[in-house]
């Protein structure tokens, strides 16, 4: 779809449709009544293979580019991707290594990269002032010098960004490290990349972007879950320890991750790197854009049995969301193997951050009568030109995301950093399992202020926004510049 057709879909710049009384009070149904989409495709047989995308190193290019994909039958349907395919390949780096990757945009539309999650100069960053222009290219130069974990890369355009990404613009950029290596951590074919999304897919095949202004609030929620481009994926697994590198790359769908038959499994990292030590747990929501490295010990179950990757009923995220339990990716237990991987009791240590009296409060909140947009931060929309914030280069700080009076829950990202999580006040009200390490992007549910603390190590102007990619193409996003 064409930018400006996708904005007229949308209604932007139609003042009277935002403020129409009609659409306020179907908004407003829609809120209160919850019409979360029910994924119905996913019952039934999982009977795809797991496709796994291809490794790369740092030194590589990507085509921005129209594609072809089977997703639900045989046929091939047109969608985006970096190369052949929905998504792209997983870029491989170790701490340390220099990147350079070219990117060629062959959309008609402009494109660009956002590195999320790595800690690289602003002009490398991604920000939505740069663009690559139709049929231009970029060369993407920045050396890896952060912790080990699990990023990844997808378009950054303003008010296109949803539309890029659900259409198949995404991939991981996974960094290594000799620290990390000496964990001995399952490795090969034992680690395994999923990449959950779901999808809106329309008679003919193809993946159908078109959100109606109650689902700009809520969120575009498809019926297919999709993982690493597969849909109803299966993988036939041993009786031994895996580890799952998970991006939740939804636009806006937030799972409640946990096994079928209730199994334990360890949470070993988050966004940005390892956890201290593995926590276990049954579930964990996930947001979009956080990540997970969880371990799952399979030698406790037999050779025949099938369990899945489910998303659990959930009741904290606000009506929208989470209303229907469903499954994800089926594990077929096919072989029986010793299991020689023993869990470490403490992994990589996570360093306390500086003390700072330094607080910024950032309240995020609803405005239906607005004309430009109607998820604010601090009551302002997205201005490309206007920096919202100004931070002293080496400085911490904390920031609380406020979303005490609002009904739909944010996942906030900051650009440049890593940040730990600090508090939770209200609603969850705890510091949970899987934001003890290095994160980037946090859930912040209905009720909640979360504080995070950060040290800002890298000048120039960033954003940091809501990851629902509807809210954040809706303005939900502010500049600031470190100087
Ligand atoms: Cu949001």
């Amino acid at each position: 779809m064409k930018r400006k057709d996708f904005l007229k879909t949308l209604g932007f710049g139609s003042a009277s449709l935002l403020t129409s009384a009609g659409v306020l009070s179907s908004c407003m149904s829609g809120m209160n009544h919850g019409d979360a989409v029910v994924p119905q495709v996913n019952t039934g047989l999982f009977i795809n293979p797991l496709k796994i995308p291809k490794t790369v190193s740092g030194n590589t290019s990507l085509v921005t580019q129209n594609t072809s994909e089977a997703l639900l039958s045989a046929s091939k349907v047109n969608v985006l991707g970096y190369g052949e395919g929905i998504l792209g390949p997983t870029i491989r780096v170790k701490k340390g290594d220099n990147v350079n990757i070219n990117l060629l945009n062959k959309l008609s539309d402009h494109s660009n990269i956002h590195w999320h999650g790595l800690k690289i100069p602003a002009d490398m960053d991604g920000h939505p002032d740069q663009m690559v222009m139709s049929n231009e290219s970029f060369n993407y130069k920045f050396s890896v010098n952060q912790q080990a974990g699990l990023n990844w890369y997808h378009p950054h355009v303003h008010k296109s960004t949803a539309v890029q990404v659900t259409q198949g613009l995404a991939g991981l950029f996974i960094v290594e490290s000799d620290e990390e290596k000496s964990l001995a951590l399952p490795s090969g074919e034992f680690e395994v990349p999923l990449i959950i999304q779901d999808k809106r897919i329309a008679s003919d095949g193809t993946i159908k972007y078109s959100p109606t202004m109650m689902e700009i609030m809520s969120g575009y929620l498809g019926e297919n879950i999709l993982v690493n481009g597969t849909h109803k994926p299966f993988l036939d697994v041993s009786t031994r320890f895996y580890r799952f590198r998970i991006l939740n790359g939804s636009s806006a769908r937030i799972y409640n991750l946990s096994l079928s038959n209730s199994a334990e499994f360890y949470v070993i990292g988050s966004d940005g790197g390892i956890l201290p030590q593995p926590e276990k747990v049954k579930n964990v929501i996930l947001g979009s854009g956080e990540r997970l490295d969880i371990l799952v010990d399979f030698s406790t179950m037999k050779v025949g049995e099938v369990v899945s990757l489910k998303s659990e009923t959930f009741f904290t995220m606000g009506n929208a969301q989470g209303n229907q339990p469903f499954d994800i990716l089926a594990f077929n237990i096919k072989r029986q193997e010793n299991n020689t991987f023993k869990l470490p009791s403490t992994l990589i240590p996570v360093p306390k951050l500086p003390s700072t009296s330094i607080k910024r409060v950032f309240t995020l909140k609803m405005d239906m009568m607005s004309s430009d947009g109607m998820h604010k931060i601090n009551g302002k929309v997205f201005k490309s030109g206007r920096i919202d914030e100004t931070v002293t280069l080496g400085s911490t700080e904390i920031w609380e995301f406020d979303n005490s009076t609002g009904d739909e829950a944010h996942p906030m990202h900051i650009h440049g950093v890593m940040f730990q999580v600090v508090a939770r006040m209200g609603g969850r009200n705890v510091i949970l399992p899987h934001e003890k390490g290095w994160k980037d992007t946090v859930l912040v549910a209905p009720g909640e202020k979360v504080q995070v603390a950060m040290t800002f190590e890298i000048s120039g102007k960033f954003v940091f926004h809501c990851h629902n990619l509807e809210h954040e193409d809706d303005g939900m996003m502010l500049n600031f510049e470190v100087k």
